[in-house]
């Protein structure tokens, strides 16, 4: 045996020991475990089955009605120092974090099963890839890692083999104990690769891959190695040519990145040749390649996106993807028991997401966090090359937000500095995600707030360092679909007509277009921009393309604020950039 696995073995006896489960069983990604475990989860009430002749293999999961969502007050980062967590981090020293949750484990899997999930974030050939072990006693996660990573012998061989070149994999020990939100903890312990969660058995918290490994842990990797973690999808466009260029974008949580990535072209262009690939809808990891580029693969093997505003009209391909082998979390059901959602025009609620006999007085029938895992490939857009092992070159990084004013359509980076500070000084309304109040304007560098796993004014630093002499690296641009018109109403349809915001980045990348020269960047010309048939009013338009001198100086304002909260360690070019900003804007 290696002593990669002599590792791992005695890992999992020391937690045996901490933990004591009646049972151990070692994952082989099979699909005999599937339907064994699924058998079993019917059985204990934990799944349940869904119309199988609309919804074959389809299941819903009912969630304890206080584990819904991320919990960012309970989520830490344990470094030896404060500071190297950052003022973006709850923080606690690594002994006493580990004391904690070894109190919280000790004998919580009397009477259970503990599951061994050896995974890999991403192809399991590609060498951007990463692997990890996540130990549960949930067979609702077991179920849900299969669907979201490559688990099983293929990455425990792989993990086997990276061992003997010296490579560690991630060690992630959860377990949903009483689901009492007072025992919850979700800590990270970067320089030891090790996480501990306890007390959800939420998505982003339980499902240790995602958001913990993928994010918070590869954040911090990524750093000491060169490379980048990073919460954004991966679309690839096809002109009418058959060109296909590649894009991440940055969105916070539940802002519509599962739809960007899905996206289907209006019918003009759809006409006219143009195609959308999918690659990933919310994690890129990218690394420079040989030729100076940034190749990205998407480290998941799935979806776990926000089922409710799905639909026929707003993400035709995820509809239609969802039509089996699901697992729906926190849904409403029909009378013919069919998954439900708000914004789903047809069907009728009976049971809410808790069970209840739906009433509107209630509230929502489906949670507005109600989620659905899916395999990636169930998608019709997945892009043949998703699964390639050297990934994917990224022509351009689009930052978004939910602004409902001050923030034009879409505008440009001037170079990659300016690229950094619109990073780092994006701001969205909160959205129900995570707990807490929703609509509030909360700074979100590179929609990273909640996952990145040291110092923000490090991370800058880093993002920075990719500027090397010859670097061939994307355009930066920064969109936002969500501005309102003084009527209150969105003045960008948004979804499929987004297409027409990313053409016009897309001829920027190619230098095939001229641009409006801005304090803030490079803007479209109206001209430039293809919404014929789109019936907007030519005055929406231009509000859309405004730039608000007087706002922008208050924003600006307020980005230096944001940044001297990381004191020292905010990168003095992102303060200069800033400044160049804030003079321009006097002109
Ligand atoms: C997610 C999130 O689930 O960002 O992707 O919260
Ligand atoms: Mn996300």
């Amino acid at each position: 045996m290696s002593s990669q696995l002599e590792a791992l073995n005695r890992w999992v006896d020391e937690v045996a020991r901490l933990t004591q489960p009646d049972r151990i069983v070692w994952c082989d990604g099979s699909d005999a475990e599937a339907r064994q475990l699924n058998d079993l989860m019917v059985a204990r009430g934990d799944l349940i089955p869904l119309n199988a002749n609309t919804h074959p293999n389809c299941f819903l999961h009912r969630s304890s009605k206080s584990d819904v969502a991320r919990v960012e007050h309970l989520t830490l980062v344990c470094t030896p120092e404060r500071e190297d967590a950052g003022p973006n981090n709850h923080w606690m020293a690594p002994a006493e974090a580990h004391a904690k949750m070894d109190a919280l484990f000790a004998g919580c899997m009397k009477g259970r099963t503990m599951y061994v999930i050896p995974y890999c974030m991403g192809p399991i050939d590609s060498p951007i890839s990463r692997c990890g072990v996540e130990i549960t006693d949930s067979p609702y996660v077991v179920a849900n890692m299969r669907i979201m990573t490559r688990m099983g012998s293929a990455a425990l061989a792989r993990i086997e083999r990276e061992g003997a070149q010296g490579k560690p994999f991630v060690k992630g020990l959860h377990s949903i104990g009483e689901l009492d939100p007072e025992r919850r903890f979700i800590m990270h312990f970067p320089e030891e690769l090790t996480i501990k969660s306890f007390g959800s058995g939420y998505g982003g918290n339980a499902l240790l891959g995602k958001k913990c490994h993928a994010l918070r842990i590869a954040s911090y990797q990524a750093r000491r190695e060169g490379w980048l973690a990073e919460h954004m999808l991966i679309v690839g466009i096809e002109n009418p040519k058959g060109e296909t260029k590649y894009v991440a974008a940055a969105f916070p949580s539940a802002c519509g990145k599962t739809n960007l990535a899905m996206l289907i072209p209006p019918e003009g262009y759809r006409k006219a040749g143009w195609k959308v690939w999918t690659v990933g809808d919310d994690i890129c990891w990218m690394t420079p390649g040989a030729d100076g580029r940034l190749w990205a693969i998407n480290p998941e093997a799935g979806f776990f996106g926000v089922a409710p505003g799905t639909s026929q009209k707003t993400n035709p391909n995820a509809l239609a993807m969802l039509g089996h082998d699901t697992i729906f979390t926190n849904v409403a059901v029909t009378a013919d028991n069919n998954p439900w959602w708000e914004g789903l025009p047809d069907g009728t609620p009976v049971k809410d997401w808790q069970g209840r006999d739906y009433q509107p007085g209630n509230g929502p029938a489906a949670h507005p966090n109600s989620r659905f895992t899916v395999a990636a490939k169930q998608c019709a857009s997945f892009s043949p090359h998703a699964e390639d092992a050297k990934g994917v070159p990224i022509s351009a990084i689009v930052f978004g937000g939910r602004r409902e004013s001050l923030v034009p359509l879409v505008f440009q980076a001037r170079d990659w500095t300016h690229g950094v500070l619109i990073g780092a000084a994006m701001a969205s309304e909160t959205t129900a995600a995570a707990t807490g109040a929703v609509g509030v304007v909360r700074r979100d560098p590179m929609a990273m707030k909640p996952f990145c796993g040291y110092n923000y004014g490090d991370y800058f630093a880093h993002w920075l360092s990719f500027d090397q002499p010859g670097a061939k690296l994307p355009q930066v641009f920064h969109v936002n679909w969500f501005r309102k018109g003084s009527d209150g109403k969105f003045l960008w349809p948004g979804f499929g007509d987004n297409l027409r915001v990313l053409e016009w980045i897309l001829k920027r990348v190619e230098g095939s277009t001229a641009a409006h020269d801005t304090a803030i960047g490079h803007l479209p010309h109206a001209a430039d921009l293809d919404v014929a048939g789109l019936g907007l009013d030519p005055h929406h338009v231009s509000e859309l393309l405004h730039v608000d001198a007087e706002g922008w100086k208050r924003e600006i304002g307020e980005i230096g604020a944001y940044l001297d909260s990381y004191g020292e360690r905010a990168p003095a070019a992102l303060h200069r950039e800033r400044e160049r900003i804030a003079e321009a804007l006097k002109d």
